[in-house]
């Protein structure tokens, strides 16, 4: 590293710090030759090798960025390098980090100028698998390929014969085969978010993976979209889930609801080929019942067997250090999403819409969250907390869908169970740290607030949040 650079860096860091204000927390400055660099910046890529180039956003050049691979318990120090010509942030999603490096801009940091620089240290607590992504003008920065893997792996690996990490995402290819420049139309917003035409697998429409026959293989879903949310098919077969979001579960051959894949959630497969030479495994959205397609395909080869025949339950993997909620001493909080396209005008949700029609044509927020209009972070105008929560104490969140919208409704800082599904308590532990709410369903959340700051409980279809799905919960 050159004196240089470290110079610039710490200029950068205290007009970082001067812009931010007395209650924004910049990141610590370390030395430099521990940290991974990560530099987020534009170039022309091809989506597809028959299609002109478009203007990508990346980190370092890639599309998913540089994959993190850290152990469990180990200090993660990242500089991020902001080469766009706009600010950004880096947020890891899932990963319960100290509220000063959660990577929120007008929240928890002051946006990355273009040009500059942003430390972020954290201690990666939980084993499991997580991504990173800007939370500032997501729809496009998302949308333009800035997102990256990041895994953190357990102190004793399961013995699989392979670690494979697919990060699923769609392009909106526009008729001149670049990718569309309209982010945020208010289409998408009030709708099913932006929806691309092209779906890729690591950048790759329908790839192919090849093993051998009995290869027991750890495939790590990322789902990193702006809107798609998947609902994966293996043909005839039915994969086995160790883990939703990163947090083990004890394994059990994948239900459909384990495969509904919304923005912002992660599953951990473990998929046995079959044991017959040249078998194809066709892995289809189902999504949309009358539109699916094939996503990717597992392909066996006809040499050696891994094994002379499949193996048994894989085990289970250890549990994760998240303090167990308490359900006796809980307090309940509602929340209520109304509001959006085909939103019915009956019920409580039908009356707020009502209430806020002027103002949300108005203001281009077209969701609704407990009867009220939330603008965006950054839009200056503020907003209070939707929940101020007690540190330490267990809270359970009933959340209600009166949206005709499905939507991953993620919470920072946290890692929270999944207690009921319409009333209905869980057969099985389910932790997460994004959900999924269909159209007039009922779910609740318990977890701990033990991780202080002020954090965003908002929908992962990025064009809702922009469109007033996001809110504010403080944990103190
Ligand atoms: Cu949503």
């Amino acid at each position: 590293m050159t004196t240089q650079r470290l110079h610039i860096s710490r200029r950068q860091f205290l007009a970082t710090s001067a812009a931010a204000g007395a209650s924004l927390t910049a990141g610590p400055a370390f030395a430099a030759n521990d940290v991974t660099n990560i530099v987020a910046r534009s170039g022309k890529q091809k989506l597809h090798n028959q299609l002109p180039a478009s203007t990508l956003w990346t980190y370092d050049g890639a599309v998913p960025g540089t994959p993190l691979r850290v152990k469990q318990g180990a200090e993660v120090a990242i500089r991020l390098q902001n080469k766009l010509s706009q600010p950004t942030s880096i947020h890891w999603h899932g990963v319960r980090v100290p509220n000063a490096m959660d990577g929120v801009p007008h929240l928890t940091q002051a946006p990355v100028a273009a040009g500059g620089t942003f430390d972020y240290r954290f201690r990666a607590d939980d084993a499991g698998t997580f991504f990173y992504h800007p939370h500032i003008n997501s729809t496009e920065q998302m949308g333009r390929g800035l997102f990256g893997p990041l895994i953190v792996e357990e102190a004793m690996p399961p013995g699989m014969d392979r670690d494979v990490v697919w990060v699923l995402n769609d392009w909106r290819v526009g008729r001149d085969g670049r990718l569309d420049n309209g982010f945020n139309n208010p289409h998408d917003l009030s709708h099913a978010g932006r929806y691309g035409n092209l779906v890729t697998v690591n950048a790759t429409p329908d790839p192919v993976l090849k093993g051998r026959r009995n290869e027991r293989i750890r495939l790590r879903l990322i789902n990193a979209s702006t809107g798609r949310i998947f609902a994966l098919r293996f043909g005839q077969m039915t994969p086995w889930v160790i883990a939703l979001d990163g947090h083990p579960v004890t394994p059990r051959r994948a239900t459909r609801n384990d495969l509904l894949v919304g923005p912002g959630n992660r599953i951990d497969l473990a998929v046995d080929l079959p044991d017959k030479a040249g078998a194809t495994v066709h892995i289809v959205d189902a999504y949309y019942p009358e539109q699916t397609y094939r996503v990717a395909r597992l392909t066996v080869g006809d040499g050696k067997a891994a094994r002379p025949a499949p193996l048994g339950p894989p085990m289970a993997l250890a549990a994760n250090p998240i303090k167990r909620f308490d359900r006796k001493g809980a307090k309940s909080l509602d929340l209520l999403f109304a509001g959006g396209a085909m939103g019915g005008m009956m019920g409580r949700g039908g009356m707020m819409m009502r209430r806020h029609m002027q103002s949300m044509m108005r203001s281009r927020l077209f969701w609704i969250m407990n009867d009220r209009l939330i603008p965006p972070l950054g839009s200056g105008q503020s907003a209070a907390p939707l929940f101020q929560m007690a540190k330490g104490k267990s809270y359970v969140i009933r959340m209600e869908n009166q949206t005709a919208f499905d939507h991953p409704i993620h919470l920072h800082g946290h890692t929270f169970q999944v207690l009921a599904r319409n009333g209905e308590g869980l057969k099985h532990l389910e932790l997460r740290d994004t959900v999924m709410i269909r159209p007039r369903q009922r779910i609740d959340i318990g977890f701990v607030a033990d991780n202080p700051g002020r954090w965003m409980l908002h929908c992962h279809i990025l064009s809702h949040v922009q469109a007033g799905m996001g809110g504010v919960v403080t944990v103190g």
